[in-house]
């Protein structure tokens, strides 16, 4: 590592190693535009992943990508992810100089984290690491005896540890036996990506009769409570005349079409599966549901504010930190179908609807990249300064 002089840290551009999923899920996404946004503004960027992330789709000289290699053997019934992972760490640790990693989910990221910086230590090599919890790795995961212990000891031997929601930071404490500070950074919105666009030849076409348009975007896990999306939307249907988009895809989804069969409702409900360009169908959407059992931020459902769209959410987790109930949209008890209905007819009443909609961007704007960016900016810098000074 390069001696940081604390009082130049400010204007000193960092070499950050990101460690990640590179897919959908949202600690994937927040990794990633984490990632680009510290190299818009100088800082050098290494994603360690198995994948090419993929919100990673634009080039900059601060960013490099590095592929784990994961050799197979025919003896291993699952490849040792967590040990190639841990390798690639350390070489890109020792080649490129960096200052910090920053690894995102806690299993199996924090763990092999922790093993680098063990092996670089007996190398003279110190590296502090920051793990950031996103919410399953805690709630779902993590919680589980098969991985808990490892999980409570990795939290604590990395040198920083962020959470996305003070909900989680909290489940967090309930459920390990974490002593240490964790701080709250929430998840962010890049505004010039994600506002309404003119997309209105879209919204004819799938409403051409002026119906409403309700929107669902997720992972399609059981935690994401899809069924509740299309039993609301069905309940909501009997009254005024919508429509459904289903966004996103995984393992309940066809579950939920045959769900959309038996109810009769396939006429307007439609699954438009994974989408890059989620902002197009959001900028036409009138209202976006997560009914999750279990949530500890919503990006998608930010994702949906900054495009104008007021939100009908479960209390699940962080959700109620974002959604301010009666205002962004309204926030009812998990499962609470006929609830969520006579909400969603509040919002989508042509008098309350342009309000929840200014209301929800107006929300959305105060989770800036521009706004949350500077804070995990400033938390890496105390980070390297106090594991320095422990390490010396
Ligand atoms: O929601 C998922 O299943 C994906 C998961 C992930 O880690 O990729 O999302 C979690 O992290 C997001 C980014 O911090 C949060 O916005 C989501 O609320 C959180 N999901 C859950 O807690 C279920």
């Amino acid at each position: 590592m390069r001696v940081l002089d604390a009082d130049k840290l400010n204007s000193l551009k960092m070499k950050i190693g990101i460690v990640c999923y590179p897919t959908f899920g949202g600690s994937g996404v927040v990794a990633t535009e984490l990632g680009k946004g510290l190299a818009k503004v100088g800082h050098e960027v290494h994603f360690i992943t198995y994948r090419q992330p993929t919100r990673l789709d634009f080039f900059s000289e601060n960013l490099f990508y590095h592929e784990v290699d994961i050799k197979s053997y025919p003896l291993f019934e699952h490849a040792p992810y967590e040990l190639a992972l841990a390798s690639k760490m350390v070489s890109v640790v020792k080649y490129e100089n960096l200052d910090l990693l920053h690894v995102h989910y806690a299993i199996p990221h924090a763990s092999s984290a922790y093993m680098a910086k063990m092996i670089l230590a007996e190398q003279g090599i110190h590296i502090p690491v920051v793990t950031t919890l996103h919410g399953t790795d805690i709630t779902l995961v993590g919680k589980d005896p098969s991985y808990e212990p490892v999980v409570t000891f990795s939290i604590n031997h990395s040198d920083g540890v962020t959470a996305v929601s003070q909900d989680l930071k909290e489940e967090t404490y309930a459920y390990f036996g974490v002593k240490r500070d964790i701080e709250v950074i929430p998840n962010f919105i890049d505004l010039e990506r994600f506002k309404k666009q003119k997309k209105e030849h879209f919204k004819l076409a799938i409403c051409p009769d002026g119906e409403k348009l309700l929107v669902h975007t997720s992972n399609f896990r059981k935690v994401k409570r899809v069924e509740d999306v299309i039993r609301v939307f069905y309940e909501l249907r009997k009254e005024i005349p919508a429509k459904l988009l289903l966004v996103g895809d995984g393992p309940e989804r066809d579950k939920m079409e045959r769900l959309c069969r038996e109810l009769g409702t396939c006429n307007d409900i439609r699954f438009l599966g994974k989408l890059d360009a989620v902002e197009e169908v959001l900028s036409v959407s009138d209202l976006f549901i997560m009914p999750s059992e279990k949530e500890s931020f919503g990006l998608a459902a930010l994702e949906a504010m900054a495009c104008e769209v007021p939100i009908l959410t479960s209390d699940a987790g962080g959700i109620p930190e974002l959604n301010i109930d009666g205002k962004t949209g309204f926030v009812c008890a998990v499962g609470d179908i006929q609830d969520m209905k006579e909400k969603a007819k509040i919002i989508l009443d042509d008098q309350n609807l342009q309000t929840f909609k200014d209301n929800a961007l107006a929300r959305a704007k105060e989770f800036d990249i521009s706004n949350i960016l500077p804070r995990y900016v400033k938390y890496y810098e105390e980070t390297i300064e106090k594991s320095m000074a422990k390490s010396l």
